[in-house]
């Protein structure tokens, strides 16, 4: 199987990674991990993302905050598919990161999900890889049927304690 590529700009992001690596462990996919920022170690994140298909990636996830540029700028440099994590800094409740992630020009297209979503980028990464494994793509609908049955034993919970 590919492996994912995780990026962030900082290891103030680690918190928010260690979800996206939770996820992608559950679902027996490997992954390769560093910190590289757009701007404060741009030459490593560019070589990153210029080899990471030879180095047997599928897929990328970058993480920043703030001026958030590290999604757009391995985009830059790969045709691999890129999964942007806005993550929220100290101010602007991390719009600031969501606008500079997703809002990327045409011809560089970046997929970004919630702000801090470490947990959907890893599923939209196992998603994007499952196009081409079926045994990753059951495991993926195994997933999703425990997090239904969750759901509706919490509903069950509910009845229980406010409509009985
Ligand atoms: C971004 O700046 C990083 O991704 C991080 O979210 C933010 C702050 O970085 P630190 O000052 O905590 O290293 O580049």
């Amino acid at each position: 199987m590919k492996k994912v590529g995780i990026v962030m700009g900082s290891d103030s992001d680690l918190p928010i990674l260690r979800k996206t690596m939770d996820t992608l462990k559950k679902l027996d996919i490997p992954y390769e991990c560093h910190i590289y920022s757009a701007h404060r170690t741009p030459e490593q994140a560019r070589a990153f993302a210029v080899h990471a298909r030879e180095n047997g990636f599928g897929v990328i996830i970058a993480a920043a905050g703030m001026a958030a540029h590290l999604a757009g700028a391995i985009a830059a440099n790969t045709t691999l598919p890129v999964i942007g994590i806005p993550c929220k800094g100290a101010s602007l409740d991390g719009m600031d990161a969501l606008l500079s992630t997703v809002m990327m020009p045409s011809g560089i297209p970046v997929a970004t999900v919630a702000i801090n979503g470490g947990v959907n980028a890893a599923l939209l990464a196992a998603q994007i890889l499952a196009v081409t494994d079926q045994d990753l793509a059951n495991k993926l609908h195994d997933m999703r049927m425990a997090d239904a049955a969750r759901t509706l034993e919490k509903d069950n919970a509910l009845q229980t304690e406010v409509n009985s």
